[in-house]
């Protein structure tokens, strides 16, 4: 394969509910749609999701884009390629940069396992025909406000919630969640807002039967991480500290975690994803998908590799009404009940809706 046209788009779209985390608040995201075009005319979609700011990773829109435009989008455009992983070996002579790497990554999948003829997620190894979602709540001003957003997530039928912790957010909001649902599988999310100073609050979440504790320490803290973990009774979450496979290695050998959230912006696209969600299995450890709010593109590669035989946990696939109004896409993908169902169409199973995606793009441009 050989791509001729690569296209970059801003689109920005506005939430239906302020999210707020550990680092930041937001109230509408922009994300870059990529196009790629073949020289027989196939076209793969992919979409990078970064943060506007470098509060998660280091990346933002801004890096995104100027990295596409100068380094991904020519070695795409000068790269001949059989199989997705081939492209996604070019790419990976850019050093970090995942959220903008996965954004093509995902789009030369799109292309491929669209012209081979199979659904994205078989092509990845999927086995399920559905996957089970849950839901990720952000900070809110009070509990009374949290239990308001917990509520109707249950009502769903959503297969659990997870809850964003920071310090003095934490023990309080999540007892008061557990007492009122005392039976739905909970789990809480740091992204790494605490130290191992904080090894108390930690005590005290072991004790509330969560599923798991994301992220508690650093990116980078694998050692504190591992301490921590050979404390708690709860399994230990990684989400941040793993951007590539090496991490993941590291991370198994010193017990850093017992469950991984894989994420396909984070490691860098679907290709390194499955190689995770791999290694993961070898080793015994259960993995879910993770989310970075995806409009409709992004979110259709998600629920695709949650398809995946690994993916033993409830991934953070909510129905895009969670989040959007209206999606990216013609056909959003929609939970029922907690199930979401995987796309059965060749390729990523979901169109851009041109039209809307034309009249919200803030910024665009082809190459060459
Ligand atoms: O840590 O999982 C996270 C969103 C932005 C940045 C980091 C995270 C999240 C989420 C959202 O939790 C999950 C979703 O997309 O539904
Ligand atoms: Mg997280």
């Amino acid at each position: 394969t050989r791509i001729s046209t690569v296209e970059l788009r801003r689109v920005r779209l506005p939430l239906v509910h302020e999210f707020q985390t550990s680092s930041h608040a937001k109230r509408s995201l922009e994300h870059i749609l990529v196009t790629l075009t073949a020289t027989d005319g196939a076209v793969g979609w992919g979409e990078i999701a970064s943060p506007s700011g470098p509060f998660y990773s280091a990346e933002t829109v801004a890096t995104c884009w100027s990295i596409a435009r100068d380094h991904l989008a020519p070695i795409v455009l000068a790269t001949d390629w059989d199989h997705p992983a081939d492209l996604a070996r070019a790419l990976a002579k850019v050093r970090g940069n995942q959220f903008a790497r996965a954004g093509f990554d995902m789009a030369a999948w799109s292309l491929w396992t669209a012209g081979q003829g199979v659904p994205l997620a078989k092509g990845l190894g999927g086995v399920r025909t559905e996957v089970e979602a849950g839901v990720s709540l952000g900070i809110e001003p009070t509990i009374d406000d949290l239990l308001a957003q917990v509520a109707p997530r249950v009502d769903e039928g959503y297969r659990r919630i997870k809850l964003k912790i920071a310090p003095g957010w934490d023990v309080e909001p999540v007892r008061a969640v557990r007492s009122a649902y005392p039976s739905v599988p909970l789990h809480v999310d740091a992204n790494g807002a605490y130290t191992p100073a904080d090894l108390p609050v930690m005590k005290e979440l072991d004790s509330l039967g969560l599923l798991m504790i994301e992220q508690p320490y650093g990116p980078r803290a694998l050692a504190d991480l591992a301490d921590l973990q050979h404390r708690l009774t709860t399994p230990v979450c990684l989400d941040e500290s793993i951007e590539e496979l090496d991490d993941l290695v590291t991370a198994l050998r010193l017990g850093s975690g017992r469950i991984l959230n894989i994420k396909v912006s984070r490691m860098g696209g679907l290709t390194p994803a499955v190689r995770a969600h791999d290694v993961a299995v070898e080793h015994g450890v259960p993995v879910w998908c993770g989310g970075m709010h995806e409009f409709g593109i992004g979110r259709a590669a998600n629920v695709a590799l949650s398809a995946l035989p690994g993916f033993t946990l409830p991934s953070d696939v909510s129905g895009s009404d969670k989040y959007y109004a209206r999606d990216v896409t013609t056909e959003p993908i929609v939970s029922a009940g907690g199930l979401v169902a995987v796309p059965t169409a060749y390729g990523l199973g979901r169109d851009p809706d041109l039209p809307f995606v034309e009249s919200t793009a803030t910024d665009r441009l082809i190459m060459p």
